[in-house]
């Protein structure tokens, strides 16, 4: 008796629990359907940025750039925003720049926002050959690669949409900070006009996102991504929750667990001026002197830097953070 008692017991709690399991499945684990991320696609992205030619602000390339990756936005469901605005340099030169701002489900107001700059840089100052100081950049790492890998996450947030609200902005003119010859270093201000523009002048009045991500040179064969000291500083938690996705998306050789160095980039911007928390997925070699690739602002930051498997990397551990978001 005694033991048919226990037995009865075991399979009933046995059976509840198994029950709680699978009920636990219905509603949370099965549902979260993370998108595969398609490093093809950011690929032709990319490489159709870079063949308008080098994106600088007030020239006919930038335009034609500027409505492409408009109308791709478009093309992907979001509610696109163009923020045209007057900006001016270090030597207070006016710059004509503009944000553009694709939004995902508006209503939401639980957003997560995602953001990269645009244009490329106008002088290519750390070129080996000073014949090239002058000439502007392709940027295919810096600026196209993570505006690529920022446009497959909005077709795919348009074939499947996260639980939460999304804005990807893409933000101009970050790229103008001095030339490294330049006898004055930078000040704060001097990159990142376009989003410190947005940050005190947010397209929706008293905009907010639960935090930000920043993608900035995403694109290289073999990059490695630091844990970037502002990032720690403003939105440790949130690298965290990047540096886990990594590892469970099975891209922990990318993302490398070791601090690496503050970078003055559009996520401070965001952070000190619209107070959302705002991390940079940035690469960063502790090798070069620099701190970037030995390719940073010169002409060799060409198609040569996008590298498949560098974009996969980011775009699905970047869904993956995006599609667990509640
Ligand atoms: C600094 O070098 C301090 N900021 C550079 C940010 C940057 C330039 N990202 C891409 N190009
Ligand atoms: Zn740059």
């Amino acid at each position: 008796m005694v033991k048919k008692i226990f037995f009865f017991l075991l399979v009933f709690t046995t059976g509840l629990s198994c029950k709680q399991t699978q009920k636990t499945q219905d509603t949370s684990v099965a549902v979260i359907n993370v998108p595969a991320f398609n490093a093809d696609s950011a690929y032709h992205y990319t490489a159709s940025q870079v063949a308008f030619g080098p994106r600088v602000p007030n020239t006919t390339a930038h335009l034609a750039c500027g409505n492409y990756l408009a109308g791709e936005l478009q093309r992907f469901g979001a509610v696109v925003t163009e923020q045209e605005a007057t900006t001016y340099l270090y030597d207070k030169t006016p710059v004509r720049i503009k944000n553009i701002i694709g939004s995902f489900q508006p209503e939401n107001k639980n957003r997560i926002l995602l953001f990269a700059h645009w244009d490329s840089r106008p002088y290519a100052d750390n070129d080996p050959n000073p014949e090239h100081h002058n000439k502007p950049i392709d940027g295919a790492n810096d600026g196209a690669g993570a505006c690529a890998t920022l446009l497959e996450i909005a077709r795919q947030a348009g074939i499947n949409q996260p639980v939460v609200g999304l804005d990807i902005i893409f933000f101009d003119a970050e790229d103008w900070g001095k030339a490294s010859y330049s006898a004055e270093g930078n000040h704060y201000g001097d990159w990142c006009m376009g989003s410190s523009y947005w940050a005190k002048n947010p397209h929706i009045p008293n905009y907010t996102a639960k935090y930000g991500i920043l993608l900035d040179m995403v694109s290289a064969p073999k990059a490695t991504f630091y844990k970037e000291s502002y990032s720690m500083r403003n939105a440790r938690h949130i690298v965290k929750k990047v540096w886990e996705a990594a590892g469970a998306t099975g891209y922990a050789s990318y993302f490398v667990n070791e601090n690496g160095m503050g970078v003055e980039d559009d996520h401070v911007h965001v952070n000190d001026y619209r107070r959302i928390p705002c991390i940079d997925i940035i690469h960063h070699d502790p090798e070069s002197s620099s701190g970037f690739g030995s390719y940073w602002h010169t002409l060799d930051d060409n198609m040569e830097q996008v590298d498949k498997g560098t974009l996969q990397a980011v775009g699905q551990t970047v869904l993956y953070v995006l599609y667990h978001e509640k």
